[in-house]
């Protein structure tokens, strides 16, 4: 029995690493069709309690020129399982459009994203989930959100560096053309409704392995 444990602990440690980085999921990309094109940004959901998020960045690889690599990386601070993170240098313009603040603004073009672009999620600098084919321009691709959105399906995700477009939803080209509020949109964007019916490996509750094995 107590072999068994050891075990059982010692595949639950080989997992650790996997669980980890699954911890965060790219879950949604935005064009808004406010002022120079506002707001445009990504969502993306906790999966499990991160300690410290800093060890997350992103990037946005533009019109199918390959990786810029990590262009943003999240502040070192907490974030807790199950809420989401919108990402956007249009804090205002966010707000006006999706009706509520989002919770981190980016300096610079790292989110300068208009519906032909891929995003890499990357972690402690490797790429473990990706909207989009960061070597192909979107435009008329089927993963093209220009002014519009694209939000990932329950379940699903995150995807590695290999793009699952089976694992997103569009909203279609121009959805969001000439509008102010995404409630206006004939198909708004489902922004904040990921869910996650199993939270990964993590799920696996360290303490209760942690009791199994000293019992
Ligand atoms: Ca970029
Ligand atoms: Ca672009
Ligand atoms: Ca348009």
């Amino acid at each position: 029995m107590r072999l068994l444990k050891i075990a059982l602990f010692t595949a639950v440690m080989l997992t650790l690493p996997l669980a980890a980085s699954a911890q965060l999921i790219v879950t949604g990309t935005f064009d808004g069709p406010l002022t120079g094109g506002t707001p445009k940004g990504v969502e993306l959901y906790v999966t499990s309690d991160i300690a410290d998020l800093s060890v997350f960045g992103l990037g946005s690889a533009n019109n199918g020129g390959g990786t810029d690599g990590e262009e943003y990386t999240f502040p070192a601070e907490a974030a807790m399982a199950g809420s989401y993170l919108h990402v956007t240098a249009d804090a205002e313009n966010f707000e006006a459009f999706f009706g509520f603040a989002p919770s981190h603004i980016v300096e610079g073009y790292a989110m300068s994203i208009n519906g032909d672009d891929a995003i890499e999620l990357f972690h402690n600098g490797v790429v473990i989930d990706v909207f989009g084919d960061i070597n192909v321009d979107g435009t008329d691709e089927p993963w093209d959100h220009v002014d519009s959105w694209a939000y990932r399906v329950n379940n699903t995700g995150p995807d590695g560096e290999i793009f699952a477009l089976a694992n997103w939803t569009f909203g279609g080209p121009n959805v969001f053309d000439g509008l102010t509020t995404n409630g206006e949109a004939l198909l708004p964007m489902p922004i904040g409704t990921f869910t996650m019916e199993t939270v990964g490996s993590s799920s696996l509750s360290m303490d209760a392995i942690k009791a199994l094995y000293n019992n």
